[in-house]
């Protein structure tokens, strides 16, 4: 075995800071996102709220209707990154390598710093007891001989758990009849194309192999390999609260000469960018604009400016530096934000620091939203929120330029 890998992901993590501060809260359903009179959605919400069906990225008006009793709170992500800068320090004790891949979330790579299974599990459940014993917070964690099984193991026990994955052999054992999106790299259009040739489970992947490669190249390939429980990805040295900058692009499958279709990507891209600072309480200082055109030449526009926290003005900013660059066909779009300051540094209005209260800008964000759903005939907006994954943005991305070219 070449690897041990430990995943660490905290319970309810907004919910479970603000119920450890106020143990008033403990026991109640707790909702953290907009209040149910505002708009806005639910960021997270304890299991207690779970069990009435709220969740994540749920409109804040369905979770008040499935639970009118629950107490709904703002969230307020300047305690939860110090909380998170807590917590990513104790866990990386640990390990010769820490991968943070969000708040509340790490993969430790104890190799060497365990060097055996067992002192692993010991380091696992040591992580464990002093989350909670130093910081008053519930984790769950994973214990594997690879990445993808490290993260599976931390959400089979949730929450306050503890999973253990040994070889490939026990995480194929442990997947075997479940739906293929249990593999990570498993994605909604992958699943339908796997459904469509009735494959749903990981079984069905690997008695059915020569189908899976005919039907996605070689993507197929590296899914039947994580289906034998084979993830080759070492963790990569990162804490994205470090980044100097931020950014999102898209290179499209064909060249765009269409710049309305271009200026809605970058609405996309802008989304993901301000969602990604958000999510580490960051805050930039310009936006910056990056355009490879078809013959691979290469430009970038950058522009000063405080009124990059949100979408819609990350998106504003890029589009006006779009309009003043030739109307060449575009290989590649990206935008980002840079000089990203930690927040402190930097005076927050109420509404900025107290997050989703209604502002203008998320009202014309909606808006903007509803004008691609029209205009692409398709439900762009369900996807916000989940743009973080690379592959869904570009998938996004690519079936707006399909639907602009056969409109
Ligand atoms: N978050 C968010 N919007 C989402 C998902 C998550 O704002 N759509 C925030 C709130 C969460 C935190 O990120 O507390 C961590 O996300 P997780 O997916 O790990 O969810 P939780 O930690 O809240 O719950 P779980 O116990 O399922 O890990
Ligand atoms: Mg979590």
């Amino acid at each position: 075995m070449d690897q041990i890998i430990i995943h660490v992901d905290m319970d309810a993590f907004y919910a479970s800071v603000e119920i450890r501060d106020d143990p008033s809260l403990k026991g109640r359903p707790v909702i953290i996102g907009s209040l149910p009179h505002e708009r806005g959605v639910v960021a997270t919400c304890n299991y207690e709220a779970r069990e009435y069906g709220v969740h994540s990225a749920m409109n804040i008006k369905e979770a008040y209707r499935l639970c009118p009793q629950g107490v709904y709170l703002h969230p307020n992500f300047v305690k939860y990154k110090a909380v998170s800068q807590q917590l990513h320090s104790l866990w990386d004790e640990y390990a010769s390598a820490s991968e943070n891949i969000a708040l509340d979330e790490s993969y430790l790579d104890v190799t060497d710093t365990a060097g055996t299974f067992e002192k692993a599990r010991e380091f696992a459940h040591e992580i464990k007891r002093r989350t909670k014993e130093e910081l008053g917070l519930t984790c769950s964690v994973g214990l594997a001989y690879c990445m993808a099984a490290a993260k599976t193991a931390s959400e089979e026990m949730k929450p306050n758990g503890y999973f253990e994955i040994p070889t490939p052999r026990d995480f194929t054992d442990l997947v075997i009849d479940r739906d293929v999106s249990v593999l990570y790299s498993v994605g909604k259009k992958t699943k339908e194309k796997l459904h469509s040739i009735e494959i749903y489970t990981v079984r069905d992947l690997i008695d059915r192999q020569d189908e899976v490669v005919a039907l996605l190249g070689s993507n197929g390939r590296i899914l039947l390999q994580l289906a034998e429980g084979i993830d080759e990805r070492r963790v990569v040295p990162y804490r994205p609260e470090d980044a100097k900058s931020i950014s999102r692009e898209i290179t499209f499958q064909e060249d765009v000469r269409d710049y309305t279709l271009l200026e809605d990507v970058l609405l996309l891209l802008s989304i993901s960018v301000a969602d990604r600072s958000k999510r580490y309480g960051l805050h930039g200082s310009g936006v910056v604009l990056k355009v490879t055109y078809s013959d691979m030449k290469g430009i970038t526009r950058s522009k000063s400016t405080r009124s990059c926290d949100s979408a819609v003005s990350i998106h504003k900013e890029a589009v006006e530096m779009l309009s003043a660059l030739k109307k060449r066909p575009v290989r590649l779009i990206g935008v980002g934000v840079f000089n990203l300051t930690g927040g402190r540094l930097r005076q927050m209005t109420l509404d900025e620091i107290f997050g989703t209260g209604i502002s203008e800008d998320s009202k014309s964000l909606d808006e903007a939203l509803e004008d691609l759903n029209v205009r692409y005939g398709f439900e762009v907006s369900k996807y916000i929120g989940k743009l973080d994954k690379g592959e869904l943005l570009h998938r996004v991305a690519e079936d707006m330029r399909v639907h602009r070219l056969y409109r």
